[in-house]
């Protein structure tokens, strides 16, 4: 038996793509010279998609490919992809939820440690010879801190459990309260950060979030408070934050994803309030092994049974 055709938008890992190999004719669409081209001729041959977050797969991809049945994504963002145009056509886009949230959420606590006990900047001072002149100036307390969540959903509630230990008191924001949550629901997310310490982003990026932390946002976060970002760049006006940053408006940010990846402002990388990662909120081993294998068994699971086994 022939193998099921695959479209695949961008290259995962070497592994991803022997796997993937193995089961699947796959067509690789960023090998094409010209893939818009490509699609208008060839695009009608594909039922399967195989993409991620990074990659998504755009209107007119999907304009291009009339017969698509099933989109399978790594990773849990969707802003990438154009969920509502596909929703139309009936196809059914699976991503990889659950198996990152621990991951990501001790990133963020990672983050918050960081940016109130000052860990990157401290080191920083020693190795430039900085102790052996005078001691490091006093940090911040994380324990019994206020911990404002935007978006509690799957990820936000893993930080929360982790927060837990730390005996943060927590409350949150989404577009509406939660009827099964213990922690305060502040319909006003400038009432949350006026009433935070930390204000940790876990919501989703797209045009619902985009910029919903804005200067104003900020200032109520206030000189001692501290903005932690692992959801999306877009979710936060990136010029604010720089400014805020900047003239003291705010205490400090934590960001693991930025408005125009790769690329970061240069103006945060001269600044020592801010830590700054390369969107590795899922990076380790294990996490990305289990996302590559959720990619698998959906495509999998849609083959023989219809359904994608964890549809959006
Ligand atoms: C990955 C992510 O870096 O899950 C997401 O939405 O942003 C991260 O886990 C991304 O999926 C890689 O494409």
């Amino acid at each position: 038996m022939s193998k099921p055709k695959v479209l695949q938008i961008g290259p995962l890992t070497d592994r991803f793509q022997h796997n993937l190999a193995e089961h699947y004719d796959v067509t690789a669409l960023w090998q094409q010279a010209d893939p818009q081209a490509f699609l208008k001729e060839h695009g009608a041959g594909f039922e399967l998609l195989a993409t991620s977050a990074r990659f998504g797969c755009s209107a007119e991809q999907l304009a291009a490919l009339p017969n698509l049945k099933a989109i399978s994504s790594f990773g849990v963002g969707y802003d990438s992809i154009a969920v509502d145009a596909a929703r139309d056509r009936g196809i059914q886009i699976s991503t990889t939820p659950d198996v990152l949230n621990d991951c990501v959420a001790d990133l963020a606590m990672g983050l918050m440690i960081d940016t109130s006990r000052k860990l990157a900047a401290s080191e920083r001072f020693l190795r430039a010879g900085g102790w052996l002149k005078g001691n490091f100036p006093l940090a911040r307390r994380v324990s019994g801190k206020r911990l404002g969540i935007v978006g509690l959903g799957r990820i936000g509630q893993a930080v929360v459990k982790r927060a837990s230990g730390f005996d943060m008191e927590v409350r949150y924001h989404n577009r509406s309260k939660l009827n099964d949550s213990p922690y305060g629901y502040e319909a006003n997310l400038l009432d949350l950060a006026h009433w935070a310490d930390f204000l940790v982003l876990t919501c989703v990026g797209g045009a619902s979030t985009h910029h919903i932390v804005n200067a104003q946002v900020l200032a109520a976060l206030g000189p001692k408070g501290i903005v932690i970002n692992v959801a999306r760049g877009s979710v936060i006006d990136e010029q604010a934050l720089v400014a805020a940053l900047q003239d003291g408006t705010l205490g400090g940010a934590g960001l693991d994803v930025f408005e125009a990846e790769p690329q970061v402002p240069e103006a945060l990388l001269s600044l020592d309030n801010v830590m700054l990662l390369p969107h590795v909120g899922s990076a380790t081993e294990e996490t990305r092994l289990q996302m590559e294998e959720l990619v698998l068994a959906n495509l999998a699971a849609f083959v023989e049974r219809g359904q994608v086994l964890t549809p959006l």
